[in-house]
């Protein structure tokens, strides 16, 4: 520990700390655009600049580590200027067009410029016209508004570790865009959305389908059904000011009714669904010692990745469909029959904290298990806040409402799938039950939670021992493969039974369609968040949800059923 001074206050840090985090602690905020808790610091953009008393030269916050005795000066009228200079810089390279950009209210940019009460224009305007790419299903990237910051080629390579996005070009013609500059859809992107979570502006953003959900709200011949995902309801009340973690699920069932949806349900009563064939699925496997290990498939992301970079460890996927896909199509099937509604005049709509689930739904043959595309619109978290604010609902003084039935209750497992680890966690619940015939005492399996990359466990189940491993970050995963390829190749015995694998940092509860400001504390209080409603839940297991049963007695006979292989299963592309 060191000690140090912020203009002229006394404090301890540990050596090493950034006078950007020594400020912080000190309740000192210094501007910042490059610089993104997530990423190693590169100062690119200098917005950071601070003195060190004594010395001439202004350095930047972000990358400079505090020393000894250092007394640093962070805002006075010439780093004040400074600071004021470069956003003004920024924005003579960056279009005008604030009210119509989808970051219009929370862009970094604007809200910098409105900090420094920049009013005119010194520079020269000089706006390159670039064109706008929006060849995935996902994303748009549309560089003309990009500042350089390079946050989103940092998260795409290093996080992700895909490499989909680069700098081209030298000088003032450097522009982000596809890797070899070629298309998105034509790089190896996975869709993720991590490069949209991290863009502090409009240069990269989900794309927006509420239009399509609108459509279909207002035409009188369509059954108009939606479904929430896990994390949707811990992260979208920030969109309405409230703490990161808050439960807001019956208030986005309330706000749901009014919008106008004709049936109201829960990704959650798939995500139970999900357990039941993968856990019968792995409890198969395991007893017979077949492809172990199984690795989860319910992040088209991850789906996308292993596809592209791990073709030989297809046969290793669970081949259960993921929550979403799986209520699709116990939504056009099941559901259309008891309500005796042809599947073709229902519409079907998933709100998902995602940006890759919008590419899941067109994914393949077996998302088309009724004959016509099983869900026909994904919106993000972000694009869900937008409606309801469109509609003029006031969010936070609805009163909680219910889902409808029988597709909407959850078990507290269903819930944690939101969550790294979660989907593990939840698998074990049931897979102890299928193997054992008995029920937990205590469900919680506590060695598969938190923000570790790679989480590793063995399990007891009454004697027999499950080796687990949890990874999630996309750029984590490849050290987990490697390992079992390595011990595949010796003949050994694999390191690990069960695997679950989630693109993104946290798992969905960071997931790239949530509202904007992806940080480990935020993440944290989301996943606290998700654990609070699997404690609030009565039920706890998947097995055990009165609606799953009733769904398999009624409709598809028993877990891995030949029915359930039709509808609840997929197939992957080598
Ligand atoms: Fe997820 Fe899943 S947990 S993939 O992150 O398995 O998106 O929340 O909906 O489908 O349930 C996302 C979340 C989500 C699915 C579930
Ligand atoms: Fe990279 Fe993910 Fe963005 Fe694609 S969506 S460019 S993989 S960060
Ligand atoms: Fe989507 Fe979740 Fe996968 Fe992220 S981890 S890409 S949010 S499914």
């Amino acid at each position: 520990q060191i000690t140090v001074k912020i203009n002229g206050n006394e404090l301890t840090v540990d050596q090493g700390t950034s006078i950007l985090a020594a400020a912080e602690k000190m309740g000192v905020k210094i501007p910042v655009l490059c610089y993104h808790p997530d990423l190693p610091a590169w100062a690119a953009c200098g917005i950071c600049v601070v003195k060190i008393e004594g010395s001439p030269k202004l350095v930047r916050a972000c990358a400079t580590p505090i020393m000894e005795g250092q007394n640093v000066i962070t805002h006075d009228p010439e780093i004040v200027e400074v600071r004021r200079s470069v956003v003004e810089l920024i924005l003579s390279n960056h279009p005008d067009d604030c009210l119509y950009c989808p970051r219009n209210g929370n862009c970094e940019l604007q809200r910098l410029a409105a900090e420094f009460g920049i009013r005119e224009q010194p520079y020269e305007k000089d706006v390159r016209q670039l064109p706008v790419d929006d060849s995935t299903p996902s994303i748009v990237l549309d560089p003309e508004k990009c500042v350089l910051c390079g946050r989103c080629a940092k998260v795409c390579q290093g996080m992700q570790d895909v490499w989909a996005l680069e700098f081209i070009g030298r000088g003032d013609q450097t522009r982000i865009a596809g890797a070899g500059d070629i298309e998105l859809a034509d790089t190896p992107c996975i869709k993720c959305g991590q490069c949209s979570a991290h863009c502090p502006v409009g240069a990269i953003y989900e794309k927006d389908d509420t239009k399509k959900v609108w459509n279909a709200l207002q035409d009188p011949k369509k059954h108009v059904v939606v479904q929430i995902a896990p994390a949707v309801r811990v992260a979208l009340g920030e969109a309405f000011g409230l703490e990161p973690g808050t439960i807001v699920t019956g208030k986005i069932y309330a706000a749901l009714r009014r919008l106008g949806f004709d049936a109201i349900f829960d990704t959650n009563f798939a995500a139970d669904l999900t357990i039941m064939e993968e856990a019968t699925e792995f409890v198969h496997r395991f007893t017979k010692g077949e492809e172990l290990p199984l690795i989860t498939s319910c992040c088209p992301s991850w789906v996308d990745y292993l596809e592209k970079y791990f073709g030989d460890m297809i046969p290793h996927f669970s081949t259960a469909k993921s929550p979403q896909m799986m209520m699709a199509s116990m939504i056009k099937t099941y559901y259309a029959q008891k309500k005796g509604i042809d599947p073709k005049d229902i519409f079907s709509i998933s709100i998902m904290p995602c940006t890759s689930k919008k590419y899941e739904i067109t994914r393949d043959e077996h998302m088309f298990s009724t004959g016509q595309q099983d869900l026909d619109v994904s919106i993000t978290t972000r694009e869900f806040s937008r409606m309801i604010k469109q509609a003029g609902i006031d969010f936070l003084n609805l009163s909680d409402e219910e889902p409808d039935n029988p597709l909407g209750m959850y078990s507290g497992a269903g819930t944690i799938f939101g969550a790294t680890g979660g989907v593990m966690e939840a698998a074990l619940r049931t897979a102890y039950n299928m193997v054992t015939g008995e029920e937990l005492g205590t469900v919680e399996f506590e060695q598969v939670r938190g923000l570790e990359g790679i989480k590793a466990a063995e399990i007891d189940i009454k004697g027999t021992k499950v080796k687990v491993a949890v990874a999630h970050q996309m750029g984590n995963i490849e050290t987990v493969l490697k390992q079992i390829q390595a011990a595949q190749k010796a003949g050994e015995e694999v390191p690990f039974h069960f695997i679950e694998v989630m693109a993104c940092r946290g798992g969905c509860i960071a997931g790239g369609g949530q509202p904007y400001g992806a940080t480990d504390e935020r993440r944290k209080k989301r996943i606290a968040g998700i654990y609070k409603d699997d404690e609030g839940q009565k039920i706890r297991c998947s097995h055990q949800n009165p609606y799953i049963k009733a769904l398999y007695d009624e409709f598809l006979e028993k877990p891995g059923s030949h029915k359930a292989h039709e509808l609840l299963h997929t197939k992957y592309v080598d």
